[in-house]
């Protein structure tokens, strides 16, 4: 199987609900749908979430110009790699090439998965199961934002998470104890601060949650992503778990960062794909730390389901808006379906939203 052509179209993808941290409010999805065309007839999709719209022309015009040198070679994750990483050796890979390259590898595991008619994660080495998910709010404000939490509840999640963005720990504490009270004691609560505060700073924000009997399952990048210093006072000093791995950048930063943290939840585009995804799962299988998802929840569930340390898959549609079929949510779960990836794009919703 080789590759015919490599398709980019950016869309900025209607959301149902805006996705909001106390950095940045994300109205519409800005994603780059990447779709590898191979001479077998078979073509593989995947898409790349861009976070920002200025990310999304750049994206389209590197994929188009990358795939100049790809056409012809074999339509294999691997090939694809190692043609890429000596000519990416100077550069380095973080940021927009590892982007580019993960969904490139998406793409192409799913073109794989299709070749075959089994969903991708069969190729990996089990069927789709449910996997419980979460949901993943934005900013949490009492007074305007009870309403999202009880449409959560109406959809049968059992574990949210919100985002705060407050002056003060105890505007923290009054906005969780609102969701707390909410959800009851049995559900999970987790809180997701986005990389706001140095380690002294999150110590002692922690330590009012804990002493306010929250019951997080986790807090999530209290400090910067890459500050592994901070990520090791923190735990020290904290008894919550501590949950990172969003921003780590290919398998490497797993093995820098994994010590330092209880969770790991690597993002499938910038660990690497499904191929950087399960260097990134065994590394942080062998310390002991359990491993979600971020984004991404059609790839997501597919690499969860054969990932043996697997934790809670996050749900966070972005790209439901420009497919035919969703993936959705059953009795708190979130189950994996192919061929493939199991995306199927919708032409005239793409055509709606597509970003010339
Ligand atoms: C997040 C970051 C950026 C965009 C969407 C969501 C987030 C998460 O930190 O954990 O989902
Ligand atoms: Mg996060």
């Amino acid at each position: 199987m080789r590759i015919e052509r490599i398709k980019a179209r950016a869309v900025m993808a209607p959301l149902a609900v805006p996705i909001t941290t106390a950095q940045a409010s994300i109205p519409a999805a800005p994603l780059v749908l990447v779709d590898v065309e191979t001479d077998e007839g078979v073509s593989g999709s995947a898409y790349i979430f861009g976070y920002t719209p200025p990310m999304l022309k750049p994206l389209v015009t590197f994929l188009t110009d990358l795939s100049e040198a790809l056409v012809g070679s074999p339509a294999h994750p691997a090939d694809v790699d190692r043609q890429t990483a000596s000519q990416f050796r100077l550069l380095g890979r973080q940021g927009m090439v590892g982007m580019a390259l993960a969904g490139l590898d998406l793409a192409l595991w799913d073109a794989h998965g299709k070749a075959v008619g089994q969903p991708v994660c069969a190729l990996f080495g089990t069927a789709p199961r449910p996997l419980p998910c979460y949901d993943s709010q934005g900013l949490f404000v009492p007074g305007r934002d009870e309403r999202l939490i009880e449409a959560s509840l109406a959809r049968g999640f059992k574990a949210i998470k919100v985002k705060l963005g407050f002056p003060t720990v105890a505007e923290d504490v009054a906005a969780l104890r609102v969701v707390r009270d909410m959800i009851g004691p049995e559900r999970q609560l987790m809180l997701d601060y986005n990389q706001a505060f140095d380690a002294p700073e999150a110590i002692a924000r922690i330590r009012v949650l804990e002493e306010a009997g929250l019951d997080l399952t986790w807090v999530e990048e209290p400090v910067p992503a890459e500050d592994l210093a901070g990520y090791r006072s923190v735990r020290t000093a904290v008894s919550t778990a501590i949950q990172s791995g969003e921003n780590w950048w290919h398998p490497a930063d797993a093995a820098r960062m994994i010590a330092a943290t209880d969770y790991a939840m690597p993002d499938i585009i910038k660990i690497g794909g499904l191929s950087g995804w399960f260097r990134a799962a065994a590394i942080a299988e062998a310390a002991g730390v359990p491993v979600s998802s971020h984004l991404f929840v059609e790839a997501s569930a597919h690499a969860l389901a054969a990932t043996t340390n697997a934790h809670l898959l996050e749900w966070l549609d972005v790209a439901g808006g420009v497919m035919t079929e969703p993936y959705a949510i059953e009795d708190g779960c979130v189950t994996a379906r192919g061929p493939g990836l199991g995306i199927t794009w919708d032409d005239d919703k793409i055509a709606r939203h597509l970003v010339h």
